[in-house]
């Protein structure tokens, strides 16, 4: 199957997982960073006591991964910048013009020219200058560049996640649980945007919202800050989030003409037999109500339609990495063991397909119907695959899961679903997480003791892929992930 000229063919890093690696490059000021160290977490066996600052050094060795990835055919990256290490100290003095409705909620932020120059004398400079080096070296190869501002940790000055582990959310700086991270948030997003706006073809605001809400109040085992559960706290998370977005939005579109967008964790939700109007419910509530405000403004929970989150997204990021699957009963779907990310690692999901060493099924059709399922629901939104990965540290599985979520993409692409591009997670072996160092990632193998980089089987499929601008007959077995069973 064939790519247009113009798909974007590439991967997505993020800063936390990939800028740490030599003494002098960590960035203490942050909440992941404060999470991850923390003497209670790793003996809780919530983290791994793996560390960031060991990871495979990107923020040094920038250059040497930008040739990998322009030698393996890439487009496009997508690169992050860390709000940490732009703002390690407060931005809340900077004064900016904030415009709220009768019920308080912020429907406009201006942030002018004065904020701007007095947030460039807080910012840390360095920092700012060596982003600006690390996107241009990039975009000097004549590739294609999205930037994302936001990929979860937060400035230490805006979430101390231990405290609110321990003591609750009204006792500590509370991160997205304030208000406050909307407004703060804006004005970083206008800095960067301000900038960096001649680096950038296409932006994003946020990374997953979704995970953040989720992993940090309502699956407070997974390890993510601040494990501190409370349905309460996650819908006001995320209803920040919300706005958080829709104003950065704005910010940045003041800046520049480039679309923004905003990246999202979509799981593909699949029923065993029937009940598709209980799921359909569960859908509308849960995953699709953030999106769902940004295209129309609908949902749900307000009476009205919000004009100040409506038409806020240009484009949509899509992370695809596997399905959840429900079972209906008594009307409500209730989750199931044995397939999508709750399977065995390395095992076999019941439905008789490969799991990864993460546990996560390998479902490439899920995909496929995703994008289907996206396109009819948000109508002419353009759609970017800027997540797609299997943790595989063999590589045993990668070849296939490569190609057979390509091959899926492109099809939906080739049915009049508006899809630009594909990014695989990723390039090369990184930090996941609360996770550590055991998962790996890479298209590219690094041994963290060295920092060498060693090229996997799949990173040569990648290139034959790119090279071709098509997925050659050649490869197409592996479009099957079946065979590789
Ligand atoms: O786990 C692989 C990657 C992470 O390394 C990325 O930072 C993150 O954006 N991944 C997988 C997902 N999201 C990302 C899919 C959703 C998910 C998130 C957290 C599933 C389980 C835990």
């Amino acid at each position: 199957m064939k790519m247009s000229e113009d798909f974007m063919l590439g991967a997505s890093l993020s800063p936390f997982q990939f800028e740490g690696g030599f003494k002098g490059d960590e960035d203490p000021n942050n909440d992941w960073w404060v999470w991850v160290h923390d003497e209670e977490n790793i003996i809780a066996g919530l983290v791994s006591g793996d560390f960031p600052e060991n990871g495979p050094g990107y923020w040094r060795l920038f250059k040497q991964d930008h040739d990998l990835a322009e030698k393996l055919g890439m487009s496009t990256l997508r690169l992050g910048v860390e709000w940490s290490r732009v703002f390690p100290k407060p931005t809340l003095d900077v004064e900016v013009g904030v415009e709220r409705d009768e019920e308080g909620r912020v429907i406009s932020i201006e942030v002018d020219e004065k904020a701007v120059e007095k947030l460039d004398e807080l910012a840390n400079q360095e920092a700012v200058k060596h982003y600006i080096e690390m996107f241009s070296d990039w975009k000097n190869r004549g590739r294609k560049l999205i930037i994302n501002l936001y990929h979860w940790p937060l400035p230490l000055w805006l979430h101390d996640p231990v405290k609110v582990r321990k003591h609750g959310p009204d006792r500590a700086p509370s991160g997205w649980l304030d208000e406050k991270s909307i407004i703060e948030f804006t004005k970083y997003a206008a800095y960067v945007a301000w900038k960096m706006k001649d680096l950038a073809d296409m932006w994003s605001t946020m990374n997953e919202p979704n995970v953040v809400y989720e992993q940090g109040y309502m699956f407070v085992k997974g390890g993510f800050p601040p494990g501190y559960l409370s349905l309460e706290a996650a819908d006001k998370a995320k209803i920040n989030m919300v706005y958080a977005h829709a104003r950065a939005y704005d910010a940045v579109k003041k800046i520049t003409s480039k679309p923004v967008g905003l990246i999202y964790a979509l799981p593909y939700f699949e029923s065993l037999g029937g009940g598709d109007e209980a799921l359909e419910g569960m859908k509308s509530g849960g995953i699709y109500e953030f999106l769902d405000l940004l295209s129309n403004g609908r949902s749900i929970r307000f009476t009205s339609t919000r004009k100040e989150l409506a038409g806020r997204i240009d484009w949509l990021g899509v992370n695809y990495y596997s399905r959840v699957v429900f079972k209906i009963i008594n009307g409500k779907p209730i989750a199931q063991w044995g397939y999508g990310f709750a399977c065995t690692p390395g095992g076999v999901s019941k439905a008789g397909l490969p799991c990864s060493d993460f546990g996560w099924e390998i479902y490439p059709r899920g995909l496929y119907l995703l994008l289907k399922e996206l396109a009819s629901r948000y109508s002419g939104l353009e759609l970017i695959v800027t997540e797609n990965g299997v943790s595989d540290k063999t590589d045993r599985l990668r070849p296939s899961y490569l190609v057979s979520h390509l091959h899926n993409t492109l099809k939906a692409a080739s049915e009049g679903v508006p899809v630009k591009g594909y990014l695989h997670w990723s390039l090369i072996d990184n930090y996941e997480w609360a996770q550590g160092f055991k998962q790996r990632f890479g298209l590219v193998m690094v041994d963290f003791e060295t920092k060498k980089r060693y090229i996997r089987p799949s990173a040569l499929v990648f290139k034959e892929i790119a090279l071709a601008k098509k997925i050659p007959e050649e490869l197409m077995h592996l479009a099957n992930i079946e065979t590789y069973l």
